[in-house]
């Protein structure tokens, strides 16, 4: 089988997909790539390469070096990062994205790129979202998102490319914590409530989004790759929901677990512009119908899970 490579290994996705992908297709079958090495040095767990998605020698090299037949494109900015970096984001986002596709396509390599609830935008429905609506976002990190959607698409549509796409919601994870994210306040909470037994949350209290947490993502990752081609009319950019929720919502569900947690609100204004650009919930009948999608964790799983997860890696009775 020719390998997989993944971009982005150390970020927030990537610290749990390569484990996942490891243990499905085997230890040397999975190419772990990211622009940092981790502070111990490279992983031992299987094959790790210092990439810079945007060098496109660098990037045929290793496809070429290493017979890699699929790549998951996890190396991007996120939302408020790019907000204060645009011209890095789009350098990054879509030139690493379009070297990305480029190489896909000499190689004939699967493609995975994830896109997100960001690639919507103010004059998008909010609740209920539909698959296909209004694509207008007015955050740099948005405009890539629904660039990326376009590019993939055109590279399906003409040169056959296989390449497909999730539009994650906000991501929880107790492995690897997010960088630069608007909805990082759903993690912070819980490391914050175990530690201190408070947070003050940068969004304010009411703000629904979509979440997810990362196991289901990973799944959902997984299994979209696995899918029938010839079931998916979509193929790109899937909306996909699980858990839809507010901070105050999140906080009352933290404090079943933990009853003395104390939740403050600070909201940073840029990121909260940011959040209410985004749809509420997203309506993801075509993922369900098309490959079968279906989350595992809601609200009160996923809590419970978390604070079970961070307890042991923060070294806390339980
Ligand atoms: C961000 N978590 O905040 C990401 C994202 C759902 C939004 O894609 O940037």
């Amino acid at each position: 089988m020719r390998r997989i490579l993944v971009t982005g290994a150390l970020g927030q996705i990537g610290s749990e997909l390569v484990p996942a992908l490891r243990q499905r297709w085997g230890a040397d079958a999975v190419v772990a790539s990211d622009i940092r090495v981790p502070a111990g040095g490279a992983p031992e767990e299987g094959p790790f390469a210092v990439l810079d998605v945007t060098n496109l020698r660098q990037l045929q090299d290793l496809v070429r070096r290493h017979d890699v037949g699929t790549i998951y494109h996890l190396a991007a900015l996120l939302s408020a990062t790019a907000e204060e970096r645009p011209h890095v984001a789009w350098e990054l986002n879509m030139g690493g994205l379009y070297k990305i596709l480029e190489v896909a396509r000499e190689n004939r390599c699967a493609l995975f790129h994830p896109s997100s609830i960001a690639a919507f935008g103010p004059g998008t429905p909010r609740v209920g979202t539909p698959q296909e609506t209004v694509q207008r976002p007015n955050t740099i990190y948005g405009v890539t998102k629904v660039s990326g959607e376009l590019l993939c698409d055109y590279y399906a549509k003409r040169f056959g490319l296989d390449v497909r796409g999730l539009r994650f919601p906000g991501l929880i994870s107790s492995v690897a914590p997010p960088g630069g994210g608007t909805t990082d306040y759903a993690v912070a909470i819980f490391y914050d409530a175990l530690r201190h037994g408070r947070y003050e949350c940068f969004l304010g209290p009411d703000t629904r989004l979509d979440m997810m947490y990362m196991p289901d993502a990973i799944r959902a990752t997984v299994e979209l790759m696995a899918a029938d081609p010839a079931r998916l009319r979509h193929r790109n950019a899937f909306n996909v929901a699980a858990v839809n929720v507010t901070p105050d919502e999140l906080g009352a569900e933290i404090r079943r677990h933990l009853p003395g947690f104390e939740l403050t609100y600070d909201v940073d204004p840029v990121r909260q512009a940011i959040a209410d650009s985004w749809p509420q919930s997203l309506d993801d009948s075509a993922a369900r119908q098309e490959w079968g999608w279906q989350p595992r964790f809601d609200l009160a799983a996923m809590t419970a899970d978390m604070l079970a997860k961070l307890r042991l890696k923060l070294r806390l009775p339980a």
